[in-house]
């Protein structure tokens, strides 16, 4: 099956006067188990991150702060562009789509993802990819 990427619109509890909490939870809104957090920040938004894909990696990617553009494509080259710019929303992605990253200087990404680090699971060749 050819899985899209998903907006993930997280619940907001709280109220201006409070604050918020949103909550990120397997079976509820993670349609993966959880086996590795990793953050990004400082990035100088000059800077363009990513430039691979992932053969297995599923993640789901949180701007928790600042603006993070990011644009997707996927095996038959069709693009897909998101503009993370709230703590509340989050972006699934499936394997098997080539990422490139644009980060405001204040943003902060919180990457919740389906496996463990393995460098054998980039793919850093955009030609490989596409074939
Ligand atoms: C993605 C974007 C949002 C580790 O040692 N462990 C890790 O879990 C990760 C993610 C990275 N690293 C090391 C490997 C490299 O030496 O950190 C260095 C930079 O990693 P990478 O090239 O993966 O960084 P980004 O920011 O270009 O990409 C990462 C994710 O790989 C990618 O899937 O969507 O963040």
């Amino acid at each position: 099956m050819f899985i899209k990427p998903t907006v993930i619109e997280f619940n907001k509890i709280g109220n201006p006067s409070l604050g918020y909490i949103s909550v990120a939870e397997v079976q509820d809104n993670i349609a993966f188990e959880i086996k590795r957090v990793y953050w990004t920040y400082y990035t100088p938004d000059h800077v363009q991150r990513g430039g691979h894909a992932h053969k297995n990696l599923q993640q789901v990617l949180v701007a928790v702060s600042g603006i993070i553009e990011l644009t997707l494509k996927d095996t038959k080259g069709i693009e897909y562009f998101y503009k993370l710019d709230k703590p509340s929303m989050g972006l699934f992605i499936p394997e098997n789509y080539w990422r490139t990253l644009k980060f405001s200087h204040n943003a902060v990404l919180v990457c919740l993802a389906s496996e463990i680090y393995k460098e054998e699971d980039y793919i850093r060749d955009f030609s490989k990819f596409i074939k």
